[in-house]
């Protein structure tokens, strides 16, 4: 009998969230699990600060450039485009691709600026629809106290609170159009492993392959 599996492709899960409250230390061990368990997974950060895109995302987030907000809104936009195929094909050739941040981020610190909402949804129509996006959730006050919190641009109490309540409309935005299940509230507090374990659970068997096509965001 033929494996069922060689006809899935890979899973695109995307982590999301305010300012430290642990996506890439929880982005980290998912890849590094998956790994260990003889799947093939890559990580995608974004920004992707590598790119000639992503140097000046670098330089505006830690303040050593300005920049018009509708600009480094398309930036941010353009530097997941220029991301988007080598996404497609890994997910295609059965690689799970775990992203820290996306299209969500995106809209809601733009939005949070005062950007008009839809404005800031359009440069991301038809990228890769995640098949799950997990949405780190922290109180405030222990964000704040994570090492480094303060050092970048959005890092201050009224940007996230206003952040906040942009990713509360961008989950709606999400589960209106794809369902419940593709936005999925983590609890992001307690101890590293507790963590990551609750987000294993989460993940469950999508990390096995997914059967039919990629989506589009919107
Ligand atoms: N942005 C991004 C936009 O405006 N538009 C966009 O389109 C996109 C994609 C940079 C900024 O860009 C904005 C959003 C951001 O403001 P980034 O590069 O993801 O985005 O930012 P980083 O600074 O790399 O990451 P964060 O600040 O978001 O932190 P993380 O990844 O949430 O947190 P992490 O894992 O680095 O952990 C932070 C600290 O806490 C500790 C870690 O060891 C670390 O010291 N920690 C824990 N401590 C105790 N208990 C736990 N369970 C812990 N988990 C982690
Ligand atoms: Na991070």
């Amino acid at each position: 009998m033929s494996d069922p599996s060689s006809s899935r492709r890979g899973a695109f899960i995307v982590f999301e969230g305010l300012d430290r409250c642990g996506k890439s230390t929880q982005v980290s061990k998912l890849v590094e699990r998956l790994e260990r368990e003889g799947r093939k997974a890559r990580l995608q950060k974004f920004p992707d600060r590598t790119t000639a895109i992503g140097k000046m995302i670098d330089a505006y987030l830690q303040s050593k450039a300005e920049m018009d907000d509708h600009a480094i809104h398309l930036l941010f936009s353009a530097n997941r485009w220029e991301c988007a195929a080598a996404i497609k094909k890994d997910l295609e050739s059965g690689i799970t691709v775990i992203a820290d941040r996306y299209a969500f981020s995106g809209i809601a610190f733009s939005a949070a600026k005062g950007l008009p909402f839809d404005f800031c949804l359009q440069p991301d129509t038809s990228l890769p629809l995640p098949d799950l996006t997990l949405y780190l959730t922290l109180p405030q006050e222990v964000a704040s106290q994570r090492s480094q919190f303060g050092e970048e641009r959005y890092e201050t109490i009224s940007m996230q609170q206003a952040t906040r309540e942009q990713f509360a409309l961008v989950a709606q935005q999400v589960t209106s159009r794809h369902g419940e299940s593709k936005w999925t509230q983590v609890d992001a507090s307690g101890t590293i492993e507790q963590v990551a374990d609750r987000i294993w659970g989460l993940v469950g068997e999508i990390a096995d392959g997914i059967e039919g096509d990629i989506g589009r965001l919107w």
